[in-house]
Formats: C-alpha cells, sequence, structure tokens
C-alpha cells in the first residue's frame, strides 16, 4: 500500500474501499551509519482515524484522531546501521466520542443480514477515507534543542512587533533574528521570550504575503556553543472583528472563496504536492482570497501553501456531523455527543492552535460546523469551546458554523443558542436546493431575509459559509434545471444579489471548490458535484460567472 494514500480506492476490491475496522501497515527501514543526531523522532503527520504504533514489534503508542501530527520518541530503540520493523495499525472505526463523531450500526431485522453485520454511520457528507494520510518521517535534531516557538505580531502605527516565546531545553540561551525575504536582519532579541520590533514592516496581506523569518538559535549557557537553530516563516499582520467587519491589518477585507475538501481521485484524502499546487493556481485565476479548511485541519504543506500564497484560511477543527437534522435534543445527551465527547474536541482544539498556530494565513478558528446549536444543552457544551479556544488564542476571530436558523420559525431549522459566542457567524444556506428546489425565483428573497435576522438578533458579522448546488458537467437546460450547468451558475447569481444588499456580510464561500467523493446515497450522483470545478478540477460553467465578479472584487 502507499504512503501517503487512503487505502480506500487503490484496489479493485469493493471489500477494502468498504473496509470496517482495522488495516495493517508493515515496512522495514535502515538509519544509514551517516546520521549523526542526538534525537530521532517518528512523525506521522496524519492518520485516519486511530493509529497503534509498533518498533520491531514492542508497542511504541497510539493516537486518536485522523488530521493532526503525531511523535514517537524513538531514540532508545534506533540503532545506526541496524533493520529495524515498523508496524501501524490504523482503525477506521468513529463513535461519538470521535472527532468527526460517527457510530457503528447493527441491523434490527436481523434475519435480512449476515451475522454479525454492521456498518459506520456518519452524519457527515464526504466518504471516510482512511489510511496513513500525509507523510511519516524519521525526524533527527540535536538532543538539547528548541522545543517549540509561538509568535504574535501586532502594528502599533508604523512598527511591527513580533512577540515571540520559545521553549527549549535547560541550560541555554535563546536568540532570535528576524530575516527579511533576501536574508537581511531587521531586528533581534535575545531571550526565551521576547519582541522584535520592526520599522515600516512589510505587512502580510493576500495582496502582497510578505514573509519574514525569524530564525530562533539556541546556545548551551556555559560555553556559548551552538546547539540547534530552527528557522519559522511568518508574516506581520493583525485581524479583528470590529462592527460589521473583519478587517486585516486595520482595512476591511472581504472573504471571497470556498469551502474545500483534501479529496482527489485514487489518492482519496493524502498529502498531493500536485493537487495543492493546482488547487492554488485555480484560486487565483478565479480571483479567491480565502478558504475554509472543510471540515478537518488540512495537511501542514496547506498551511505553508497559504501564507506563501497569500490566501485566508478559516481552519476547522473535525466537530462535523453533531446532528441528526432531528428538531428534538438528541445530539447532546449522555450517549451521544457527552462529556468525552468534549473532551475530545478540546483536545483536538487545542492540538490544532498548537500546530497552526504561527500561520498569518489563519484567520479565524472554526471550532464546529452545522452543529445541533438549537439544542439546550449545546449552550454549556460551546461555552467551553469557546472559551477553550480563547484561552489558547486570543488573536483570532471565532467562527461557530451554523445550519440552524437566527431564529425559530416553521418549517424551517430551530434558532441557534449559540451564535452569540463566536465573533463570526458561519451561515450554510441551501435555498433553492434542499428548501424550495429548483425555486431560483425565491432564493434572493429568502436569504436576504434570514441575514437580516441573523444581524438583528446576533450583531455579528456574518460569513455565507457554503451556498451551493449539484451540477453534472456538460449537463445544461435552459431554462435552468436543477444539475445543469445553467443552474449552478444562475443560483450562485441569486446568492450574490442577497449578499450585495447586507453591508455586515464579511464573505461569500461556496460550496465547494470542486466535486468530491461521499458515501453512497440515493442524493449522491457518485459522490457531491456541488464543485465549482470538477473533482479533476476543470472549471464548470459557474466557474467563469465567478471569475467575473470575483476578479473585479479583488
Ligand atoms: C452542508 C455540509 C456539507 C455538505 C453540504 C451538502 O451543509 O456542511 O458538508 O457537503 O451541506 O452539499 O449537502
Amino acid at each position: 500500500m502507499p504512503v501517503p494514500a487512503s487505502y480506500n480506492d487503490i484496489t479493485q476490491d469493493a471489500s477494502l474501499r468498504d473496509h470496517l475496522g482495522c488495516v495493517w501497515y508493515e515496512r522495514s527501514f535502515v538509519v544509514p551509519r551517516q546520521v549523526c543526531a542526538g534525537r530521532m523522532e517518528l512523525r506521522f503527520d496524519a492518520v485516519a482515524h486511530h493509529a497503534t504504533v509498533w518498533l520491531d514489534g514492542l508497542l511504541l503508542g497510539e493516537y486518536r484522531g485522523g488530521f493532526l501530527p503525531f511523535v514517537f520518541d524513538v531514540t532508545a530503540r534506533v540503532k545506526v546501521g541496524a533493520t529495524h520493523r515498523l508496524t501501524v495499525r490504523v482503525n477506521n472505526m468513529l463513535t461519538w466520542q470521535d472527532m468527526p463523531p460517527g457510530e457503528i450500526r447493527h441491523p434490527r431485522d436481523v434475519a435480512n443480514y449476515p451475522e454479525g453485520f454492521r456498518w459506520q454511520e456518519t452524519h457527515f457528507d464526504f466518504f471516510n477515507y482512511a489510511g496513513i494520510h500525509r507523510p511519516v518521517r524519521l525526524v533527527f535534531t540535536p538532543s538539547r534543542r528548541i522545543e517549540r516557538i509561538r509568535c504574535r505580531t501586532e502594528i502599533d502605527g508604523t512598527v511591527g512587533r513580533v512577540d515571540y516565546t520559545v521553549t527549549a531545553s535547560p541550560g541555554a540561551t535563546v536568540a532570535a533574528r528576524l530575516r527579511d525575504a533576501d536574508g537581511a536582519v531587521v531586528g533581534e532579541a535575545i531571550g526565551s521570550e521576547g519582541r522584535i520590533t520592526v520599522d515600516a514592516p512589510r505587512l502580510w496581506s493576500p495582496r502582497a504575503p510578505h514573509l519574514y523569518r525569524l530564525e530562533v538559535s539556541l546556545a548551551d549557557a556555559a560555553t556559548g556553543e551552538e546547539l540547534d537553530v530552527y528557522e519559522e516563516r511568518i508574516g506581520i499582520r493583525t485581524v479583528a472583528v470590529a462592527g460589521k467587519r473583519l478587517l486585516l491589518n486595520g482595512e476591511p477585507v472581504y472573504l471571497r472563496g470556498f469551502g474545500r475538501h483534501e479529496d482527489m481521485d485514487v489518492k482519496g484524502r493524502a498529502l498531493d504536492l500536485a493537487l495543492l499546487v493546482k488547487d492554488h493556481n485555480l484560486m487565483d485565476w478565479i480571483g479567491a482570497n480565502s478558504y475554509r479548511t472543510s471540515h478537518y485541519p488540512y495537511s501542514e504543506e496547506a498551511m505553508r501553501m497559504a501564507d506563501e500564497r497569500g490566501i485566508l484560511v478559516i481552519d476547522e477543527v473535525p466537530a462535523v456531523g453533531m446532528n441528526s437534522w432531528s428538531h428534538e435534543p438528541v445530539i447532546f445527551t449522555s450517549e451521544r455527543a457527552n462529556d468525552d465527547t468534549l473532551a475530545e474536541h478540546l483536545r483536538t482544539l487545542a492540538e490544532l492552535i498548537e500546530r497552526d498556530a504561527n500561520h498569518p494565513s489563519v484567520i479565524c478558528w472554526s471550532v464546529a460546523n452545522e452543529a445541533a446549536t438549537w439544542e439546550p444543552a449545546s449552550v454549556p457544551y460551546f461555552e467551553k469551546v469557546c472559551a477553550h479556544a480563547r484561552a489558547l488564542d486570543d488573536s483570532r476571530p471565532l467562527m461557530i458554523v451554523e445550519a440552524a436558523r437566527a431564529i425559530t420559525e416553521p418549517d424551517r431549522m430551530p434558532g441557534s443558542r449559540v451564535a452569540h459566542l463566536a465573533d463570526i457567524v458561519g451561515v450554510n444556506r441551501y435555498y433553492g436546493w434542499y428548501n424550495d428546489p429548483g425555486r431560483l425565483d425565491l432564493v434572493a428573497r429568502q436569504m436576504e431575509r434570514e441575514l437580516r435576522h441573523w444581524w438583528d438578533a446576533f450583531g455579528k458579522p456574518i460569513l455565507l459559509a457554503e451556498y451551493g448546488a449539484d451540477t453534472i458537467p456538460c449537463v445544461h437546460a435552459d431554462p435552468p434545471q436543477m444539475f445543469s450547468e445553467e443552474f449552478q451558475a444562475d443560483f450562485l447569481a441569486r446568492y450574490h444579489e442577497a449578499l450585495d444588499a447586507c453591508d455586515f456580510v464579511i464573505g461569500e464561500h461556496v460550496w465547494n471548490f470542486a466535486d468530491f467523493a461521499t458515501k453512497q446515497g440515493f442524493t449522491r450522483v457518485l459522490g457531491n458535484r456541488k464543485g465549482v470545478f470538477t473533482r479533476q478540477r476543470q472549471p464548470k460553467q459557474a466557474a467563469h460567472a465567478l471569475r467575473a465578479r470575483w476578479t473585479k472584487q479583488a
């Protein structure tokens, strides 16, 4: 099995594609004699969803969660020149205590199914790809070393400030140097905590994503001998919500872009650098300046590319599918989203913030997608989630992405009880699709009416975080009909009418950037087809219309 890849689509075997439970990976490796290092670590960038790892048959440890990195110290276990055996058990089963949650179901009419029949129920709309999705590396570092760098930037008049904190081995002194792109030192500081100021800095923004290099070095406190050096690329920028606006470097910014997925033929959800560059080229082509990592943390390579290409990222935890579409209080209960789920949610959020806080591209944390926020018990739950996120990083706004409405009305989803906890209201809405299907004539009216409800009820700026229509390429209908290219283009235009009428809207994220795989079901024709690009990244008609709109706004 290749790594990185989802294992599901690699063979012709449907039972592997739909496999539920554990699979095993194994390989041997040798560390060449030329490598000399103090510490050796085995780092997995992401394994979906639970990994248990052995080295030479001895347990190294385990990790739960499919989208974030984990590390084992193997210094004492790996011998230079020897052959070692690495074994990884990957389990794809999701329960209500996982992020994202799911449940393992058994049929009630057992006579109709083979003995022991069970299936994975997921309440989210993407194929539950599994496997070793991102690179696995042996990382060699000095034994006395820099463990962690965290920085934060501010702008004070014409001065840029970089505040940093370094965690390092004891008995060593820390020096930090800020270099510009061509290597010239523009500021420096000594100590494990400090501030570097830069006069008239070149700010990071989508138009000019200027990156500085924060070079941190560690020296022995007694001898001055250099122990370790690490470079973090940072951008000086601020982000804030003020009144009706999202501000970047004190200026209003309007988000144009998408909800996306890490998804492709054959490889499933695995890291693919060619695809990553292609997707950024397409975002550039269409005039997008932002996306949401719907519905889980994307690769570290993606975050670095967003820094370099000037893309604004809403970084989302995999809290998706905490919803049953029932209007009864059934999710935030002791059987489903309970205290253990909350603990997992908080841990995942903390690890995401730890991984991504230094990226200038990350402008917002999205703490959940379409949870049952109308349930009374969702309130204490999200109070804890939001307080936790703010305690870990108070330099970025928070967003809760809502399927709920602002107010409860007949025949609609009920009103949110938690929208006041975040700084930006994320709204996912499908008028003309799931509601009043095909009725393009109702879209602008219904959307604008709802947007005004949100503003009146919460007084927070709104991102339309999802709106979109399934579209089969090369299917045409005039006047437009659902699933045709004409329908998708017209559908998006109707939403834009509503958005353009509301000055408290801070952006539009079309669902979705590209078509993507889902579980099979009668509402999905080989996956979700709401992409503006096909799964192979070819533009549909709507892509050209969006390009005309967005390049004008840029
Ligand atoms: C949503 C979900 C997204 C789905 C989308 C759809 O509201 O957030 O994950 O894929 O709707 O197409 O139904």
